[in-house]
């Protein structure tokens, strides 16, 4: 997912006043004033632009993201900007005005690096907002791009076989162990059938806890099960714990109940009340009701 790049402020202030050095007009102090000002308000709109809306997302990208930053959280960091840049306009004005009056070649100058010294203790506050989006950059940039195509979810719990079932309905090629949470994050892969192309979303493995609980990767599975998951396969492992997986497949049907849920097991035998599926049937795309 787009995120914008966030510099700290001593970082933008060193690209501003570099920028400003190579044009000579900006000996000129109102000009310099003028263009700092331009230059500095619009990297904090782009930035404002460019973070996250979520009143206009579509459910997944919006779960996903609520799970990295809540959306009053967001709201406070894009607010605080937004304060930002109506101080900065404010000192702006001030100090052309300033100038404007002022004939004075050296009391100009003496105006300039005053501007320079308010700015910089202003821009400075936003610290800590910035380096709260910097460290959550990365893993809104890691949000999948799923594609509006039919979906297969695959859950169920760790070291089950999930990601062996979707090696072998699609040409995806994850990682596979013979230990448990193998797989860190939503692994995608596509098949066709006649014409239409089907996608399939391996989850990492879940384990029994709330939602609140979970890490963001676990949150991540939730999400694509409630917002993009046409059919769910459970992948049931006779290997496992047969009273654990019955409770994790109910509580996924009670949480998606308008859902299809069906059971893939590795032997082929019928162990759970839930209809089963094959991979030949899965491939034809047979979801039984
Ligand atoms: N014999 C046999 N082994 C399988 C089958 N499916 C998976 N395995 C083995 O089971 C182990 C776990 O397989 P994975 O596909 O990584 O399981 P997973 O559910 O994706 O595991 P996590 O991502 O850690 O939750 C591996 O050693 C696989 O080789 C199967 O159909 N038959
Ligand atoms: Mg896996």
């Amino acid at each position: 997912m787009q995120f914008p790049k966030i510099h700290l402020s001593k970082e933008i202030l060193d690209i501003i006043l570099n920028q400003l050095k190579k044009d000579k007009q900006n000996k000129n102090v109102f000009r310099y004033i003028d263009q700092f000002q331009k230059k500095i308000t619009d990297y904090y709109l782009s930035i404002l632009n460019k973070l996250p809306d979520y009143t206009k997302m579509e459910p997944f990208y919006k779960l996903m993201s609520q799970n990295i930053v809540p959306y009053t959280t967001m709201e406070k960091y894009k607010n605080h900007y937004l304060a930002t840049i109506k101080i900065i306009n404010k000192i702006s004005e001030n100090y052309k005005n300033k100038c404007k009056n002022e004939r004075d070649f050296s009391k100009r100058d003496k105006l300039k690096k005053e501007f320079l010294g308010r700015i910089t203790s202003v821009i400075k506050k936003l610290d800590s907002t910035n380096k709260k989006l910097i460290e959550c950059s990365q893993e809104f940039k890691r949000i999948p791009n799923p594609k509006k195509l039919f979906t297969i979810v695959i859950v169920g719990l760790p070291n089950t076989g999930k990601t062996t079932l979707l090696t072998k309905i699609t040409d995806a090629n994850p990682e596979i162990n013979s230990y448990a949470f193998t797989t860190k994050a939503l692994n995608f892969g596509y098949f066709k059938k006649r014409e239409e192309i089907i996608q399939v979303i391996d989850t990492p493995g879940l384990i029994h806890k709330e939602f609140k609980e979970m890490n963001t990767i676990e949150k991540q599975a939730i999400v694509a099960i409630k917002t993009i998951a046409n059919i769910i396969i459970f992948v049931y492992d006779e290997y496992q714990d047969i009273q654990t997986q019955k409770e994790m497949l109910e509580k996924i049907k009670e949480e998606n109940q308008n859902k299809q849920i069906l059971v893939y097991s590795k032997t082929g035998k019928q162990i759970l009340d839930e209809p089963h599926i094959t991979i030949e049937q899965i491939l034809n795309k047979q979801f039984k009701c």
